[in-house]
């Protein structure tokens, strides 16, 4: 029997990992909490269904191009399971019409050490998302007799849990910028709900998001959860729409973070790295001004880089600013194609989820 599933941190040398798939995606129809992460003129408002043929094909060669690189360098690659994500759910709190996808499993799956534990996610289309992962759980937890193989509790995502009407459609940047800085997002606090990419891990500390994605009551649930590790909340306010950490804030090796400059980490919340001799560096510019059709996220995922070993990088092919900046800090930089998979969920590290990274759980912030 062998051990298959550790992983303390995003930097450590890769050597096992989940790429997504982007089959049979959806555009989930509006819920209470999808709709305040579109923005208002966005191509994408008020229309739902599945995604068109073309661009899945073409998402899905993006994601081949990863696991070549992947593979040629060693490092194993498991997929998920698609469902037909077009399927109406239930539960005995909420009805939707559709799932959405199995990209990216970044946002379902967290692994801590020879942990993986599918997330609480706040978004009713993606309640179900976690099946496509269980064959591969199934495995490892055959084959790995240290693996522990968890499910966080799951959100009721009753309308108890949403604050209706929080966005209508003229609320203006600067407003949404506001309620950013104020800690005032459209989750409310009446039961845990995280997505596994707000969660940066950092050996004995982790990093929570706190934005439209995860709420403070996963903090709580979190620090009480993982006695023996230190949970910090952290939060960007110079972001509009707050999900998920790795565009903004992205570890590239043990005393190395890039930090996008238009969503400052905070001063206080600095304290820490700076403390510990960690490097705050601004992120380069994208490349790009404007997302890929169809897309949620921003340009910023020019940042959303995986790292294979603390000194190489896959970085996207067409982000050259993003690989000239990481070049300089002394990286080796691998660039893939993936830009295409973008509208999925996400960049390199999105696209992934830690199976197995060397190393052990250290302390950096001591
Ligand atoms: O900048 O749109 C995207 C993060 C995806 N995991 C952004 C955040």
């Amino acid at each position: 029997m062998a051990k298959i599933v550790s992983s303390w941190n995003d930097w450590d040398p890769l050597k096992r990992v989940i790429v997504g798939r982007c089959d049979n995606s959806v555009i989930p129809p509006e819920e209470p909490a999808t709709s305040e992460k579109v923005p208002v003129d966005s191509e994408m408002r008020g229309m739902w269904g599945l995604r068109p043929l073309e661009t899945v094909e073409r998402g899905n060669e993006c994601l081949e191009n990863l696991v070549k690189i992947l593979e040629d360098r060693g490092v194993v690659v498991d997929r998920p399971t698609p469902l037909q994500w077009n399927q109406a759910i239930g539960t005995p709190d909420f009805r939707n019409d559709s799932m959405m996808t199995c990209m990216p499993p970044r946002d379902i799956l967290l692994t801590i050490g020879n942990e993986i534990m599918a997330a609480a996610n706040s978004f009713r289309c993606r309640y179900f998302e976690y099946l496509a992962y269980w064959p591969l759980m199934e495995m490892y937890f055959e084959q790995d007799p240290d693996f522990k193989w968890t499910q966080a509790p799951r959100p009721r995502l009753t309308d108890k849990s949403y604050k209706h009407n929080y966005y209508d459609e003229k609320i203006t940047l600067e407003e949404r910028l506001e309620r950013t800085a104020a800690k005032d997002f459209v989750t409310t606090e009446v039961e845990p709900m995280w997505d596994a990419a707000d969660v940066m891990r950092m050996g004995k500390d982790l990093f929570i998001q706190h934005g439209l994605t995860t709420n403070r009551a996963a903090m709580d649930w979190f620090q009480r959860y993982y006695p023996e590790f230190r949970v910090h909340a952290v939060n960007f306010p110079g972001d509009p729409y707050p999900i998920h950490i790795d565009a903004t804030f992205v570890p590239l090796r043990p005393g190395l973070i890039i930090n996008n400059p238009h969503r400052p980490l905070p001063e206080p919340q600095r304290a820490i790295f700076e403390a510990n001799d960690w490097q705050i560096v601004e992120a380069a510019d994208p490349a790009h001004t404007e997302p890929p059709a169809l897309c949620y996220s921003s340009v910023w995922l020019s940042m959303n880089c995986l790292v294979l070993d603390p000194k190489t990088v896959i970085v996207e092919a067409s982000e050259v600013h993003q690989q000239e900046q990481m070049d300089k800090l002394g990286m080796n930089v691998i660039p893939c194609d993936l830009r295409d998979a973008y509208p999925f969920g996400g960049g390199l590290h999105c696209s992934t989820a830690d199976v197995y990274r060397e190393g052990e759980c250290l302390d950096y912030f001591p």
